[in-house]
């Protein structure tokens, strides 16, 4: 069988780029996310344009049980995952922290933070026997520094920071490489996400600069993971060329 990356989040942007660029290198796919049209026209695509096999695992990372369920019911040679890419995000809101909506910040915290968790503790266990694998977890330049407003988000990629660093410790042993990919600006749907919907918003989010694209941020996933094995990218800030901080862009009037 064919090498296998499980992507989570694969039905739009940066997770969707990549399931492209690993079904392009010969790679099976096991797609994880919760919009069951998208996923399934995203892995028939794939499927007949690089004669690939897909899973897919309609699932919420959020939700432990169904979750653990859907994952742990994949075919035993469907969990010879090679690679996890940890993508599945959103950030929700941009307000100051005496006005955040709480939901929203249970939103970012449950799925950032411990849907990444859930997802890397099964799939780790399953790449353990084989005593290789690589996880890339997708983070931020909001995991790195802190803008006005971003609190909560900046807070949960500051913990994907901390548990790339931690997973590589505890993981070592198992010889399973981990690393993290921190993209800056990159125009996917996260600011309509972040903007519950208001297009004209997230559109202005982009605009006098160039952003990253999400095939820019997959190239360099495909780049640390097709690395020597001896070699490990700890981690990465890929940032727009007109983006010098996480609020600071140079815009064209
Ligand atoms: P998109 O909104 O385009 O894609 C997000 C993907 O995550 C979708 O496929 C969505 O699928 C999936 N997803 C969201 N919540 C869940 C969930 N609870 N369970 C399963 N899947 C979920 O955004 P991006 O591609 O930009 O975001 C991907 C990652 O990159 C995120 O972690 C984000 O924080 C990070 N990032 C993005 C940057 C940017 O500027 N765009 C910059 C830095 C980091 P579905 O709705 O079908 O479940
Ligand atoms: C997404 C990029 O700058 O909106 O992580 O936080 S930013």
């Amino acid at each position: 069988m064919s090498k296998i990356a499980l992507i989570t989040g694969a039905t739009s942007g940066i997770g969707e780029a990549s399931a492209h660029i690993f079904a392009q290198n010969g790679y099976n796919l096991v797609l994880v996310a919760r919009r069951a049209d998208r996923l399934e026209k995203t892995a028939h695509h794939l499927e007949a344009k690089y004669g690939i096999a897909i899973k897919q695992v309609l699932a919420d990372v959020k939700e432990k049980e169904s979750l653990s369920a859907a994952l742990e019911a994949l075919p035993e040679d469907w969990k010879k995952v090679n690679v996890l890419i940890n993508n599945a995000g959103l950030s929700r809101g941009l307000e100051p922290i005496n006005q955040g909506d709480t939901d929203d910040w249970d939103a970012m915290i449950d799925t950032n933070v411990k849907g990444l968790l859930y997802v890397t503790k099964i799939v780790s266990n399953w790449m353990i026997p084989g005593k290789s694998g690589h996880i890339v977890n997708i983070g931020s330049i909001a995991g790195k520094e802190v803008y006005p407003n971003g609190n909560v988000y900046c807070a949960s990629k500051h913990a994907v920071d901390a548990l790339n660093k931690a997973m590589r410790i505890d993981l070592l042993q198992h010889g399973i490489k981990v690393t993290a990919i921190n993209p800056g600006s990159v125009e996917t749907e996260f600011s309509i996400v972040r903007f519950k919907g208001d297009e004209d918003r997230a559109k202005k989010v982009y605009e006098g600069f160039e952003p990253l694209i999400a095939d820019d941020i997959a190239d360099a996933i495909w780049y640390v993971v097709s690395r020597p094995k001896h070699v490990n990218i700890n981690d990465m800030i890929i940032m727009p060329s007109a983006q010098a901080t996480g609020t600071i862009i140079n815009r064209t009037p």
